[in-house]
């Protein structure tokens, strides 16, 4: 494997989920695999989960790993080309990356959609330019348009919590105050797509999805009726992404929000969410503090995703 921004980069689903399984009986069974390798991690967006768990993966391989906040320290960066360089960017992202590859093995960035321009969002202008002139393999800690790091830890996770061989997996939005990226659902909808699971996604009219990651999902506008005898709810919220709502908030409706009346039209399902979530928007004390909440067996997760990917970029070097 030579760059992982999506769920095709993975290659065989079973396989990836069976050297998960392998590395997380034995973490440290490749510690020399890292040895004198460095990890060096871009971050453009905060993060809680994939700094710790994705510096924890690469440690766990051997691995030096340097952090870089490029909102913290870092000269300001231009990431246009042809733009005439008289305000407040000191450097263009054109040498910066080709300088950060001088100084590492392997790259992981994070850099957000912009919620603004859909074109240049739906490219993934960022990650594409590191993959393309830092001379490195590169990863996606999630970038415009998916999170796969993420995506895959949710796969895992449910193949360790379902209880039958297809359960029904219902992706649904849910209310937050501010604009937030497509990139989780996009990502999350691909990686279930690539799966034999029942999945069905359920928001409001106006938050459809890119039909490039929908896919073969069922749409159902009625979260009540999408609940009906599903295994795993995975709550999230996202922006509009159709036109010419590109980026907004639409709606903050509660009655969006996942509670414990909505839960009780499940199969008894399990709750999941990537994390960080706000409490009473997406989903109320009860349900998150529940014993069918598994968002911290999720997060956990994350170190196994990450340990799999960094594992394979590292074989390929
Ligand atoms: C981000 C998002 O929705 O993409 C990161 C989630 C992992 N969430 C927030 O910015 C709150
Ligand atoms: N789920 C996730 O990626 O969390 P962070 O934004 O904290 O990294």
């Amino acid at each position: 494997m030579k760059k992982f921004t999506n769920v095709a980069d993975i290659g065989d689903i079973n396989k990836a989920l069976a050297e998960a399984a392998e590395i997380k009986r034995n973490r440290f069974a490749y510690t020399g695999l890292g040895r004198n390798k460095t990890l060096m991690m871009i971050f453009f967006n905060s993060s809680l989960r994939t700094r710790l768990s994705t510096q924890k993966a690469a440690m766990n391989l051997g691995m030096n790993v340097i952090v870089l906040d490029v909102n913290q320290g870092a000269w300001k960066l231009e990431t246009e080309r042809g733009v005439i360089m008289d305000g407040d960017k000191a450097e263009h992202l054109l040498e910066a990356i080709p300088v950060m590859g001088c100084y590492c093995d392997m790259i992981g960035v994070r850099s957000f959609a912009g919620l603004k321009d859909k074109a240049e969002d739906y490219e993934d202008r960022v990650i594409e330019q590191f993959i393309r002139y830092s001379g490195r393999p590169v990863f996606s800690m999630e970038a415009a348009t998916r999170h796969p790091l993420q995506s895959f830890a949710d796969l895992i996770t449910i193949e360790e919590f379902k209880t039958k061989p297809r359960p029904k997996v219902v992706m649904t939005w849910a209310p937050h105050p501010r604009a937030l990226p497509q990139a989780v659902p996009n990502s999350f909808a691909e990686w279930m797509n690539a799966t034999d699971y029942d999945f069905v996604i359920t928001h409001p009219e106006g938050y459809e999805l890119d039909p490039k990651f929908v896919g073969n999902a069922r749409v159902e506008y009625d979260q009540r009726k999408a609940f009906e005898g599903a295994d795993f709810i995975y709550a999230k919220n996202w922006s509009a992404y159709t036109d010419p709502n590109y980026g907004k908030v639409l709606s903050t409706d509660r009655g969006w929000t996942v509670d414990a009346e909505k839960m009780a039209l499940t199969d008894n399902a399990f709750f999941m969410h990537c994390l960080p979530v706000r409490r009473n928007m997406i989903v109320t004390d009860d349900v998150i503090e529940s014993d069918r909440s598994i968002v911290i067996p999720e997060a956990a997760n994350r170190e196994i995703s990450a340990q799999v990917v960094i594992k394979r970029l590292l074989e390929s070097l």
